[in-house]
């Protein structure tokens, strides 16, 4: 019998996309249940080309599941991932709740797919997006050359702050669109008013060098979940990271700027090779025909597209690189939806 597969968090950005994930890959479940927040409850949804009412989180809507895919706050996924465990449904989480607890396997299925078998809290996380990004490429890398050290910057969509975030874009665009404005200080902030939404600065016409709340020493949270992310997903405890994220007026694909050290000399031909054969990876390096990835082409696809392919002119050992990959799907829905589909793999020892 195929599995049955509970979507929690069915409504929101990442969800939406999760339901077109599923729809393309309609062999793997059973029945797909999906569920939401109260305010959701009694809608809609098509999934598969049928139409699926939403039910309300509550422990009964895990009644008879096998896997659930959470795509919710943190607190949400703290409270309800746990009940899900105790009456034994697997859970992928897409939330920071469990990503760094030691008794939850954080899983890319392309790097360490089979950490995702050892689970003493019936949990799996997901990773965060601007992680998902750059981890497939980088962990492609790893396994031939041994990373030592990262140094990051990140150019995040909006997106990665759910619907509110493309939202605020969107209506920012409008206020800006046809305007001389970005010529003179603050002009931009005046026109967009106090209509920052989940953002510090406003993002239209700009860069903004926040993502996710203060941590300590004027780290963000973004900052240190890439941080710490990697080096778990990796195995590499003591690995060297350091990362800048910044928002960019981007609807959905984050970019990043890696430089990576390794443990001896690397080659750009043998970084190509291997970027150009690993799995979930595309490589888009051609800068004397204008080829590189860029998130308008790369929005919509399941890969991670890497270009700028170069070695460090001041360390044999170093590469640098530019990765694009869209933040919702291998970011988000896919990866948990790759998780999902291991897990089901060994429920029923296919
Ligand atoms: C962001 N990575 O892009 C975050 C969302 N998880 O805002």
């Amino acid at each position: 019998d195929r599995p049955t597969l509970a979507v929690v968090g069915a409504t929101g950005a990442v969800g939406t996309v999760m339901l077109q994930i599923l729809s393309q890959h309609a062999d793997i479940w059973g029945e797909i249940r999906l569920v939401a927040s109260p305010r959701s409850a009694g809608r809609k949804l098509t999934v598969r080309g049928e139409e699926v009412e939403v039910m309300a989180l509550c422990e009964e809507a895990f009644d008879g599941v096998d896997v659930a895919m959470f795509d919710v706050p943190d607190d949400v996924s703290a409270q309800w991932a746990p009940v899900a465990a105790a009456k034994g449904v697997v859970v992928v989480d897409n939330s920071a709740a469990f990503r760094m607890d030691p008794d939850v396997p954080l899983v890319v299925p392309e790097v360490n797919p089979h950490a995702a078998r050892v689970r003493p809290r019936g949990i799996v996380a997901n990773p965060n997006c601007t992680t998902l990004s750059m981890i497939v490429a980088i962990g492609a890398l790893h396994a031939e050359f041994g990373l030592r050290e990262l140094v990051v910057s990140s150019y995040q969509a909006v997106s990665g702050a759910g619907r509110a975030g493309i939202d605020t874009l969107r209506q920012q665009m409008s206020l800006v669109a046809g305007t001389e404005l970005g010529t003179s200080p603050g002009d931009v902030r005046r026109a967009v008013g106090d209509n920052t939404g989940p953002f510090a600065e406003p993002v239209a016409l700009n860069v903004v060098p926040w993502a996710g709340s203060l941590r300590e020493d004027g780290w963000s949270s973004e900052e240190m979940k890439v941080r710490d992310e990697s080096r778990k997903i990796l195995g590499l405890p003591d690995l060297k990271v350091a990362v800048t994220c910044v928002r960019v007026p981007v609807v959905t694909t984050h970019s990043l700027t890696v430089h990576a050290r390794f443990q001896s000399e690397v080659t750009v031909d043998k970084a190509r090779e291997i970027l150009a054969t690993a799995p979930g990876v595309v490589l888009f390096d051609n800068p004397a025909a204008g080829e590189f990835p860029t998130p308008a082409d790369v929005v919509g696809t399941d890969p991670t597209w890497v270009g700028r392919v170069r070695r460090s002119l001041d360390d044999p050992a170093g590469l640098e690189l530019f990765v694009c990959g869209d933040n919702l799907r291998k970011g988000a829905a896919l990866n948990t939806a790759q998780i999902a589909e291991l897990v089901a793999g060994e429920l029923t020892g296919a």
